[in-house]
Parts: C-alpha cells; structure tokens; sequence
C-alpha cells in the first residue's frame, strides 16, 4: 500500500475523476470561458442588424474557435470504440508466478477501464463489420498502470511489426477512392494476404463467426503476444492472457450483421450501454497459460509467434480472476476518445518476451498517442492518470496540467536531496527481467517461424459443420468482392495449403480454379476453439414479444413472467407505443412498434397477436418471425401467432415452439433462447 493513497480500492479511479467532472449545469448562468457571464447566445456583434459582424465579438470567436477544434485524430486503427468502467478481482495469490500486486490478495479490487473496438472502420462506421475487435483494459493498480491491451482472436495477421504498416494500408479503403468502409473485402487486402502466407490462420479467424460477435460482452479477449510473470524470487514463466465471457462466445448471422449494420450501425455499443444502464454487469474471467522456461523449444511452434496460439487441450488456460464491468462513462470523448492505451504499460511481476510482433508494439502506441493528443502530457488527461501518485523531472509540453514547483527538475541533484529518487526492487521499483541474449544483428526470421498452415487447419478442424460453412461463405463473399482474377487465385492457392476441400468449396464461386491436391495433413483439433462448445445462457437476451390489444394475458404474462426470472429482457412490440391490455385486463407497455425496430434487434421472437389484430399486424409480426426464422434464432407463437406462424409454411421446426396451453412452450422457448442460434436449421 503507498502511502500517499491509503484508501485504494475499486472505487479508486471513480473517486480521482471525481475531481475532474463538472459540475452541473442547470440554474447556472451562462459565461464565457473566462467566467464572464453572457447577456446573449444567439446573434453575433454587428455593424446594424443587417451588417457584418465584427472583431469585437470576442464571444463569438471563443465559441467559433473552440468548436472548429473540438476533434482530435482518429486512431489509426481502432478508431471506432465503446467503453466502460469496472473491477477486477484475482481467485486466489499468483505469488508463485507473478509479484504483480493486483494479483495477489483475492480481497482487493482493482479498478479497470475497457475499451472495445473495431480495427478496420473509421469512427463513425458501422459496429457490426467483419473485423477483429480489441478489448484493451487499463487496470489502475496500486503500482500505476497496467494494461492488456488485447484483441478477441488469439492469433495476428503477422509474425514481425515492421509489416503493420502494409496490412493497415491494405485494409483501409483503398487510397484513391477511400472505399470501401470497414471491410477486408477488397482488392489491396487480399493482394496483401496472399503475399503474407504467415496470415493464413488468422484469416481463418477472421472468416469465422468469431469476427461478428453478438455483444462484446460476449466475446473471448486474447493478449496474443507472449508476456513473462515474473516473481519475488525474480524467476520467469511465459504466460498468455485470455478473457472468458461468463455468457458464453455468441455470434450474429452474417446476413444479420449485414442489416443490423443499417438498422443500427450502434448495436454493440448500444448492448453495452444498454445491459450497463439496467444493472446487467458485463463479466469475464481472467486466464492465464503459463509455460516454464525450460519448455521455451518443447512445441512444434515457437511460443514467440503471434500467428499461433497455445493449444487450450496441451497448455490449460488457468482462471485466475474475474473483472466486472458495471459502470458506462460520463462522457464518451473524455474518457472512451482520450483512452490511451501502451502494452508497455506494465508493473513489477509482468515482463516482455522476445515476441517481434510485441516489440514492436512496445514503440507504436506511445508514438501514436503523441499525434492524437500533440502532447506528451497525455498521462494527466483524467482517463490516464493513475491512481497512485507519480514523480519524476518530466516537464512542460502542451498542455502541461501539472504545476511542478521548485528550481530542481534534474536527477541526481543535491538542492532536493536527491530527490525523486530511484528504489530498489526489493522496495517495488521495476527492473527489466535479465534475460541473457546474444547474437548477430540481422534482418530475418528464425527458421521455427516457418510453419504457416498447421494451425489454420487446426482450427478448421476444430470447427462445427456449420463454423465451417459460414467459413467457406465468408471467403465466398469477401474474396469475391475482389476485381483482380490473379488475386482471386492467389488466394485459392495459399489456402489450398490449409484444406483442399474448403478451399474447392469457395473456389468455384468466385470463378477461380479449385485446387486438386494439396491440404495440410494436420489432423489435430482443439474443442475450446469452436463456439459450439461454449457456455450457453438466456441471460440478457432481448426478446419481442408482439402483441395487440386483447393479448392471451395468461400465456403472455406466464412468458414475461418467466423470461424475467431466467434473466432474459422481454421488450413488447405492437403497431403501436404506449399500454396495451390483455383479456384479463392485463397490461403491458409497448416501447417499440413494426416501424421503429426490426426483428434483427432481437435475440428471440414471441408472437401472441390479440383481438385487434388486423392484416397489417399480421404483415408486421409474421415478418418478425421470417427474419427471426432466417437468422436461426428461437421463435415461439400462440393464439393468432400460430395461424401466421402456419401461413410462413417454414421449412423447419427446429428452434421454433408453439404454444398448446397456457405454460408446456415457455420452459421450451427459454432453453432455445440459451442455445443461441439453430445453425443447423433447413432454409429450403
Ligand atoms: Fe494495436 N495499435 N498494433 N494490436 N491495438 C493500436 O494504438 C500496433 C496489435 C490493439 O482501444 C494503436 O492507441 C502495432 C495486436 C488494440 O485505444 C497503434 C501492432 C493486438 C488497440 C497500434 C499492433 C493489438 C490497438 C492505434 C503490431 C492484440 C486499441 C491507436 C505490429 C493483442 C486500443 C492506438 C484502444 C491500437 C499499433 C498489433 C490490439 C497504432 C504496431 C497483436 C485493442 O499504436
């Protein structure tokens, strides 16, 4: 515990920003902001009511001038993100492994600050593009700040940091046209991969339904690069991070995704606001795969690639600690836009490895935050700072905060008694593990690097028969999207190294030759890698229920009633807002009407009807069960429900229940809603 800040707990953070909100406006006079209060808002200075206005406005300019340079630049990659406050608790101490304070007493709590991402879309683009997300989180420690800054696949796009350059400049709208918008499927992107071979298992990935996540709050966090704990007795292990989503790893339909990109080009932020704002904390478990030293050479990969990750079935993912995400901020460009987040910043017990991918990261995201913010002094920006104190003979810069005072700002002084001065380790200063290296100054890649299909088709192994097609579709759709045939070709013969008959699935669509042979003779899989066999839970899944006036009050409120208590959030849809009572004199409140919201909003559908119920409704709610049907998600129906549900004429039951009596459909229904999606379910 420092001194200075006897107090820390998870309340920390929340309690330094406290200083820095402002307070409210409202019964406050307006002024400018020198404090000089204002007789008027609306009509600049003139010469005359018809004149031009002139320089003496002084409140116009500070109101013109402050406005014109409110933004500052957009991440590079990232740009578009949500994020939120919370907690982080460790089980049980990692002393053996790591002497990170945060990780040791399962009795403090240490404040955290997430921020989810896309990579690829600018700010304002779409939550729901095929991308990677990022799942960065600053834990505010007691021994200043540390962050994982991670992403929700295990694996990246490349094995050395000097190529992130290239892979950003292919992904981005082309150059000459800024198209297309937060998508890969275009040609530079493809031209890339297919010159990259080291890319193959991560645009497994990418083409996978982990790269169109249902919610963030439902998504797995990878710290992908290799890190060190480090312990008091100054032994190292490797260790990997991961966060486990306690809801499970949920995916939306790509076709889905696709509209809901339209519809509401917010939905993942606005699940996180959501789910915040109605008490629903969003809870991942904290992982950890550790290796020995020892066994830095026993794989048949090296342990420093970042195109491959540690299989969960031959190195465990040990769960260490929980954080809970529970609180949304107060204002998204102080805290969600001036994040800055630096996999440098680390604390004593946490170290580097020699992971080229990670080096180079060690030097980006500092140099990156110098443009966003055009100062160095991003750390005294409120989000930043951490919550225990911090000294040193840094000064100046724009928009210095901090008023440093004294003559000394130089180390090794006598004037302050040497003052700040260094500690030891043993006294918590942070020394760099002494790992021994040696050898030539060269620009390669080790030979053990090499191998870039084994654990492409380790995944594809790995994946459920409909992860497959949904894999085969995706590069239907994206490789497809590309003009250049050579290109398309090209990405037919890298892939026909990972399997030949996923890559001749594809192949044929987008007018290429299909490979005849070839095919990695990997014949590994790992379970933990296919969502099929994730945890499974109807808590806080949306669900419509469509009802009229002259609803089935039994069955509806037997419904509610229970989707309540299985956490689930019943939301009633009609043609119209406001109270809409049942034949019992039941009453329930439509927020949402056929026009305001569409059935992709939804994880689940619920038809009733009632007696008002005209052809129009019956339009509204049966196309809310045929998209709901299309994306594979539960249905059930009653009453007038039923007779549209029959006029569909779908081509499968799976996942859908009909109500025969007042209650047999809700336990039904409720168990559908927890299995997520029927992948399985006949279209035709
Ligand atoms: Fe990043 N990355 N990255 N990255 N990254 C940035 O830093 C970079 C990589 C990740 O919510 C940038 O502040 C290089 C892997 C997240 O603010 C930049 C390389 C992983 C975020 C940068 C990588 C990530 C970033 C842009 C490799 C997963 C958003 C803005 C060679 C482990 C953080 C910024 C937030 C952001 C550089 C690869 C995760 C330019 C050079 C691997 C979650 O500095």
């Amino acid at each position: 515990m420092n001194e200075e800040e006897p107090n820390f707990n998870e309340n920390s953070k929340n309690e330094q920003l406290e200083a820095f909100r402002s307070s409210d406006n409202e019964d406050k006079p307006m002024t400018t902001n020198q404090g000089l209060k204002m007789s008027e808002d609306e009509f600049s200075l003139k010469a005359g009511e018809r004149g031009p206005t002139i320089m003496d406005d002084f409140h116009f300019r500070e109101k013109m001038t402050h406005f014109d340079n409110e933004r500052i630049p957009e991440r590079v990659v990232h740009a578009r993100g949500f994020a939120a406050h919370g907690e982080f608790e460790v089980y049980e101490s990692m002393k053996p492994y790591t002497k990170a304070k945060f990780l040791q007493d399962p009795n403090v709590k240490t404040p955290v600050f997430v921020r989810f991402s896309t990579v690829v879309g600018f700010r304002g683009s779409k939550d729901t593009a095929r991308d990677v997300r990022g799942f960065a989180t600053k834990f505010y420690t007691e021994e200043g700040n540390y962050d994982l800054v991670a992403n929700n696949f295990p694996v990246f796009f490349m094995q050395d940091a000097i190529k992130f350059p290239d892979l950003v400049h292919a992904i981005k709208p082309e150059p000459d046209n800024e198209i297309p918008q937060a998508t890969a499927a275009h040609d530079t992107f493809w031209d890339w991969v297919s010159q990259n071979q080291e890319t193959a298992h991560m645009i497994m990935w990418l083409m996978s339904d982990r790269a169109i996540p249902r919610s963030f709050r439902m998504m797995e966090g990878f710290g992908v690069n290799t890190f060190r704990f480090v312990n008091e007795e100054g032994k190292a292990h490797f260790v990997k991070f991961h966060w486990k989503p306690v809801l499970g790893v949920h995916s939306l339909a790509w076709e889905e995704a696709e509209i809901v990109g339209g519809a509401d080009p917010d939905f993942n932020r606005r699940d996180l606001w959501d789910n915040l704002n109605l008490g629903n904390n969003a809870e991942f478990e904290l992982g950890v795969q550790i290796i020995e030293e020892k066994d830095e050479f026993k794989f048949d990969f090296d342990i420093l690639d970042a195109t491959k990750l540690w299989p969960e079935e031959d190195v465990p993912v040990r769960i260490i600690g929980k954080m809970t995400l529970n609180r949304n901020v107060d204002n998204f460009f102080a805290e969600t836009e001036q994040v800055a987040f630096h996999p440098a910043n680390i604390v004593p017990g946490i170290d580097f490895s020699n992971d080229p991918l990670l080096q180079g990261r060690l030097f980006s995201y500092l140099d990156t935050q110098i443009l966003r913010f055009g100062s160095p002094n991003h750390h005294e920006v409120p989000i930043n700072r951490p919550v225990c104190p911090f000294f040193n003979n840094q000064r100046d810069g724009f928009m210095r905060q901090t008023v440093n005072k004294g003559n000394v700002a130089h180390h090794r002084n006598a004037l302050a008694n040497s003052s700040p001065y260094t500690v030891s380790e043993e006294e918590g200063g942070f020394a760099h593990y002494q790992e021994k290296v040696d050898g030539h100054k060269i620009r390669a890649r080790s030979d053990s690097f090499k191998d870039h299909f084994s654990q492409a088709k380790l995944f594809w192994n790995s994946m459920s028969a409909p992860e497959k097609q949904h894999i085969i579709d995706a590069f239907r759709f994206e490789v497809g999207k590309v003009k250049s045939k050579d290109v398309r070709q090209r990405i037919v013969d890298m892939f026909s190294n990972v399997d030949v008959d996923m890559t001749a699935a594809f192949a044929k669509t987008i007018g290429s030759t299909p490979p005849s042979s070839g095919g990695s003779n990997v014949k590994k899989h790992s379970p933990a890698l296919s969502q099929a066999n994730t945890t499974k839970s109807a808590m806080t899944r949306k669900v419509a229920i469509i009802v009229a006036e002259g609803y089935d009050g039994q069955k509806v409120e037997a419904m509610i009633d229970a989707l309540s208590a299985a956490g689930a959030e019943p939301r009633i849809i009609s043609d119209v807002l406001g109270p809409i009572t049942g034949n019992n004199d039941s009453q329930v409140e439509a927020k949402h009407t056929f026009q305001t919201d569409a059935s992709v909003a939804f994880d689940a559908v619920y038809v009733d009807g009632g007696q008002t119920a005209d052809a129009w409704f019956d339009r509204g709610a049966s196309k809310f069960m045929k998209q709901a049907f299309e994306h594979f998600k539960p249905i059930a129906a009653s009453n007038e429900g039923l007779n549209w549900l029959k006029n569909l004429n779908l081509p499968d039951s799976l996942g859908v229940v009909e109500a025969n009596n007042d209650t047999d459909f809700v336990q039904p229904f409720i168990d559908a809603i927890a299995a997520h999606r029927f992948w399985e379910r006949k279209m035709v």
